[in-house]
């Protein structure tokens, strides 16, 4: 039986890779850090009783920040495959926690590859890195592809540029299977809620059902290549299935634009928006006049990344991959799971207890 380790396994990416890996027989480890507050739930219904005799998924304390912590985990797994997700993945917080999301970003990826080297697994365990299309930042070509030149516009991506090279580097100098995942953006029912597409879904479906007035937003006309996150997994473990380690870029090749965004889950709850003003008084109005959607200049970036559209087709040719779940299903899958937790908040609201669960 194989054995993966994923750090970052409590996010979005971890927990459907965690699921992926469990369906193909793996036996997953996952690294979770300590809170103060339970930061499970994305994979609660993976957990396996630490009694049960035979256990498949196992979870252990680390933090990214902590290289002993890492080394304690990688010695005691000695895993086949390492999936490296953890990381302070937004890109508007790494503005105000710089030297935090260095810290986790790049030198934790650096950690990870050195408890690899340190502990001689270095032909044992293959590595995956997250690298991300804010690597191309402000953009030099159009679309951004393995060859694209890079240029970061935030502590965010800056840090991912480090993680990125000393990926390279370690296979280079010690010859292990490491590789980028170069990934464009890619979300689910599962995102983080402050990311701009669940932060639509959610606030849509919130309005619709009279528990909250406006949603107010940033850059309307941000342009962002879409897939969803059970996808992209997918790419993850195939890229280390290969025989010899490469970097792939992973992309639907289709854009669209945060206004779209909005207009289509809105759509999908039978809300139309009707845009008024420019700029920073641009204002949407729903069918009864009242204002549903506000620009707030508070969420604008310092550096913005204005357009992101990639070419996956060295994925598509070597690897054989496709994206399979349409940017309209992905919509209306997401704010069909955020209508139902806010139709479960407004019967909280209205009777103090959780009625729905009751009926479902
Ligand atoms: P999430 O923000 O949902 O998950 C990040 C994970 O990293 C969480 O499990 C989080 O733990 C963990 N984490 C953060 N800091 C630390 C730390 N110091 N020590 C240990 N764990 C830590 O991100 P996604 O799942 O969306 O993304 C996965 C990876 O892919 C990230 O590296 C991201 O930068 C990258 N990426 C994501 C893309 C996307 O569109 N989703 C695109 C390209 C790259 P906790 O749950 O406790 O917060
Ligand atoms: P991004 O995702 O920065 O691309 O990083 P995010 O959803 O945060 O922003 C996408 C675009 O939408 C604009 N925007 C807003 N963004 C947020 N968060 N909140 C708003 O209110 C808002 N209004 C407009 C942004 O300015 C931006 O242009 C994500 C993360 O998952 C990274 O970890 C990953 O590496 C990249 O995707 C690929």
């Amino acid at each position: 039986m194989k054995k993966a380790l994923i750090t970052g396994v409590t996010g979005q990416d971890g927990a459907y890779l965690a699921e992926l890996l469990l369906s193909k027989g793996y036996e997953v480890h996952g690294i979770k850090r300590r809170t103060s507050l339970f930061n499970t739930d994305r994979i609660d219904h993976l957990y396996q009783d630490p009694h049960e005799k035979r256990r498949h998924f196992i979870l252990h304390h680390g933090d990214m920040t902590d290289s002993s912590s890492l080394l304690r985990i990688v010695q005691q797994v000695q895993p086949d495959e390492i999936y490296n997700l953890a990381a302070q993945s937004h890109v508007a917080v790494s503005f105000e926690e710089p030297e935090y999301t260095a810290n986790s970003d790049a030198l934790g990826t650096l950690r990870v590859l050195e408890a690899i080297r340190i502990l001689g697994l270095e032909k044992k365990a293959r590595f995956y890195q997250a690298s991300t299309s804010e690597l191309y930042g402000l953009v030099q070509e159009i679309p951004q592809r393995e060859t694209t030149p890079f240029y970061p516009r935030s502590p965010y991506a800056v840090a991912k540029l480090y993680a990125y090279w000393i990926t390279v580097n370690y296979r280079e100098a010690y010859g292990m299977y490491a590789c980028n995942g170069v990934l464009f953006n890619h979300e689910s029912p599962n995102r983080g809620e402050t990311f701009v597409t669940r932060k639509i879904t959610r606030g849509l479906a919130r309005i619709k059902l009279g528990l909250q007035d406006c949603l107010y937003l940033g850059n309307l006309d941000a342009k962002r290549d879409w897939g969803h996150a059970k996808d992209y997994v997918e790419m993850q473990w195939m890229m280390l299935q290969q025989d010899a380690p490469e970097d792939f870029v992973i992309a639907t090749g289709i854009q669209y634009s945060v206004r779209e965004f909005v207009e289509l889950a809105a759509k999908e709850i039978g809300l139309s928006i009707d845009w008024k003003g420019r700029d920073v008084n641009e204002r949407g109005y729903d069918a009864t006049g009242k204002c549903v959607v506000a620009v707030d200049p508070r969420y604008f970036r310092l550096t913005e990344v204005e357009s992101l559209l990639g070419d996956a087709s060295k994925a598509q040719r070597k690897l054989g991959w496709k994206p399979k779940i349409s940017f309209q299903e992905l919509v209306k899958e997401m704010i069909g799971q955020d209508l139902k937790a806010a139709q479960r908040d407004e019967l909280i609201k209205l009777h103090g207890f959780s009625a729905f669960d009751y009926h479902e």
